[in-house]
């Protein structure tokens, strides 16, 4: 599954309309839900055949993959590059509102990390491309108070992150994976990558974002997923 669709990198051919808000108790919710309740992918080190390395670089409970699996909540929105926009709100002294155009006005950086995925599959040297988190606080420019982002997607779906576990060197707004426009299935086109949390730490299709004083946890994360989602302390299920 690498999603190599050069011909219609943002799969707009079958636009699948909708929301996933009338059918949030999907069964893939539900299997996760009982998987979060069981501790699913606790248990264990898949270490066995791995360089001494690369088991230093594989966290606890981990196994490695070279697919690049797709995860979602079952509906992933069509977006076009030009009527993609960004807006910010909440605590920050520059509340943006971004089209495809600023996006590519930013200074652009290539992040190469790995993914770590809850279900315990994790994915080493991706390269994105795209605008650096950093960057990114520095134009909205958080106030002193902001000590949480909030991600809002097309799809419903609502992730939470502590603003310095954004204010990271590896995160990035991607719209670019292994030389390849970010695909629709992927988040396409541009999605921010936290490569320091959990992959449900990095929302697909994100439109909005808002700066809090206080925690709200995200989708996953009233329904047993580990608030911190550390990959390293295996923070999976709460
Ligand atoms: N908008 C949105 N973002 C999302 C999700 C989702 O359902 N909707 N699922 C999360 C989960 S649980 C995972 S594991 C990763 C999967 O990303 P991938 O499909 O690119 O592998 O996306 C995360 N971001
Ligand atoms: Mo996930």
């Amino acid at each position: 599954m690498d999603d190599d669709q050069n011909d219609d990198p943002y799969g707009l051919t079958g636009r699948q309309e909708g929301s996933i808000l009338g059918s949030f108790r999907t069964k893939l919710t539900q299997t996760k839900e009982k998987w979060a309740r069981e501790g699913r992918g606790m248990s264990g080190e898949n270490l066995q055949g791995l360089a001494k390395s690369e088991q230093r670089r594989l966290p606890p409970g981990q196994h490695l993959t070279k697919d690049f699996p797709v995860l979602d909540l079952g509906v992933q929105p069509p977006i076009m590059p030009d009527e993609w926009r960004l807006t910010v709100s909440g605590l920050v002294a520059n509340p943006i509102d971004w089209g495809w155009q600023d996006f590519q006005g930013q200074p652009h950086v290539t992040s190469v990390s790995d993914i770590h995925c809850v279900t315990t599959w994790s994915r080493y040297d991706n390269t994105w491309e795209g605008v650096s988190g950093k960057h990114f606080l520095s134009v909205v420019q958080p106030k002193p108070e902001a000590k949480f982002m909030i991600f809002h997607s097309h799809d419903g779906y609502t992730t939470n992150v502590p603003v310095a576990a954004f204010n990271n060197v590896d995160v990035i707004l991607a719209h670019t994976w292994n030389g390849e426009p970010l695909s629709r299935a992927h988040g396409g086109p541009i999605r921010p990558i936290i490569p320091r949390l959990y992959f449900w730490k990095s929302a697909k299709w994100v439109k909005h974002l808002t700066f809090l004083a206080k925690d709200v946890p995200g989708y996953w994360e009233v329904r047993g997923y580990h608030n911190d989602a550390n990959p390293w302390k295996e923070e999976r299920y709460d």
